[in-house]
């Protein structure tokens, strides 16, 4: 009997050893460890957790890249792993050089356009001085107030003046056409012909002088009762019988607070290129609503005019809305606060015309004289002298 046991149980624990046998070389060859095969025993979410670990490649290459970061299950995949990451902080060096050199160019050009504009401005202001100095003709008002004139080096004036040519005369009663020759943001185009600019605060009526100007029933630029409606620089060209005799210049207005910010900083970012680049500018005429305060704004305005020697007329508008006896006053109190000449500022009404002549006289006053000539011609024969002088 016990003879029988002991082959009767022999054969099964023979038979469960070498299906345990069988089954842990399997898994071994598959390619999970022992490790698995405790899973297997384990049971299914040991299994999941373990698979989670080390045991599944698509857990594995989901982690994040890092050196160094990889247990020693995850062998196979350590070198790769670490050469990926090589290469991602090749890519982030080289991006954050480019990022460096861009940064470093637009310094560079930024730096170059500060310098260019430095350059144009100290020229304006040379041909402004050396014209009030020399052979210029200036109208009588732009003496007024404190003097601030810079002063220029001769050799550099002596040139602007061997470039300047005559304006011909023209008659107020001959003027036959004010026409528009095109709104600009920026690079407003030389016409060829002395410059005359209205500047003045958002709605004093800049445009409404330029169509009172150009006659009666003759719009010519776009009036509004809302601030801040002009918002380029528009130029018009005075015809007489014999053709084009000077150009006006309707700018956009500063100082109108309800604006954006940017607009407004825009704004006057483009008035003062304009200013920065305009040796053709004979006159500048600025105008203040003759019912208010003064204005810092314009004062700002009239220093600039008087340091780069920019004649200047100033006109009190909008008289037509004021009784008589307050023209007076207020007319006194810009004239005191602005340290204005005798006579200005000059009383005006669009909507009257009252001394539409006066403003007329002063324009071709302003501009029958010496003008910088910008023909093609004239710039080559410019290049030759200061050749021919080693400039
Ligand atoms: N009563 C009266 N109203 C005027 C006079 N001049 C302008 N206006 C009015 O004032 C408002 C503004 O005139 P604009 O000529 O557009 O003023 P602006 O200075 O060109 O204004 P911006 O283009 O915004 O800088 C309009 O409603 C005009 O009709 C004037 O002499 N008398
Ligand atoms: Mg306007």
């Amino acid at each position: 009997m016990r003879g029988c046991l002991v082959p009767g149980l022999a054969m099964p624990f023979i038979s469960f050893t070498i299906v345990v046998i069988t089954l842990m070389s399997s898994t071994q060859v598959f390619g999970c460890g022992p490790k698995s095969m405790r899973c297997f025993l384990a049971g299914p979410s040991t299994l999941s957790r373990t698979r989670r670990r080390g045991c599944s490649t698509s857990a594995s290459q989901l982690r994040p890249l890092r050196a160094g970061s990889g247990s020693s299950d995850d062998g196979p995949f350590k070198a790769k792993r670490e050469k990926l990451q090589k290469e991602k902080d090749k890519l982030a060096a080289l991006m954050a050089k480019q990022e460096r050199e861009a940064v470093k160019k637009y310094m560079e050009t930024q730096a170059k356009k500060e310098r260019e504009s430095q350059a144009k401005i100290r020229q304006a202001q040379e041909f402004m001085a050396q014209r009030a100095k020399g052979g210029g003709k200036d109208a009588p008002w732009s003496k007024g107030g404190d003097d601030s004139t810079q002063s220029i080096p001769k050799k550099k004036a002596r040139n602007f003046q061997q470039i300047s040519l005559t304006c011909r005369q023209f008659s107020i009663d001959d003027i036959q056409d004010v026409t528009f020759e095109g709104s600009h943001l920026d690079d407003v185009p030389f016409l060829g012909l002395p410059e005359v600019a209205v500047f003045g605060r958002s709605n004093v009526g800049k445009s409404s002088l330029l169509n009172c100007l150009a006659g009666i029933n003759k719009k010519v630029a776009v009036v509004s009762k809302t601030p801040g409606r002009t918002q380029q620089i528009n130029l018009f060209k005075v015809h007489d019988s014999n053709g084009p005799v000077s150009v006006l210049v309707d700018l956009p207005g500063y100082g109108y607070a309800k604006l954006p910010k940017a607009l407004q900083s825009d704004i006057g970012a483009q008035v003062r290129r304009y200013l920065s680049d305009r040796p053709t500018l004979r006159l500048a005429v600025l105008l203040m609503d003759a019912r208010r305060e003064p204005q810092k704004s314009d004062l700002n305005m009239m220093k600039y005019f008087r340091a780069a020697n920019i004649p200047l007329l100033v006109l009190a508008t909008k008289v037509d809305k004021l009784k008589h006896e307050d023209i007076e006053e207020n007319l006194g109190r810009l004239h005191q606060y602005f340290k204005l000449p005798v006579g200005m500022p000059v009383a005006f009404s669009s909507v009257t015309g009252v001394n539409k002549r006066a403003v007329w006289s002063a324009i071709r006053d302003a501009c029958v004289g010496e003008y910088l000539d910008l023909s093609e011609e004239a710039a080559n024969d410019r290049a030759k002298t200061e050749e021919g002088e080693g400039v």
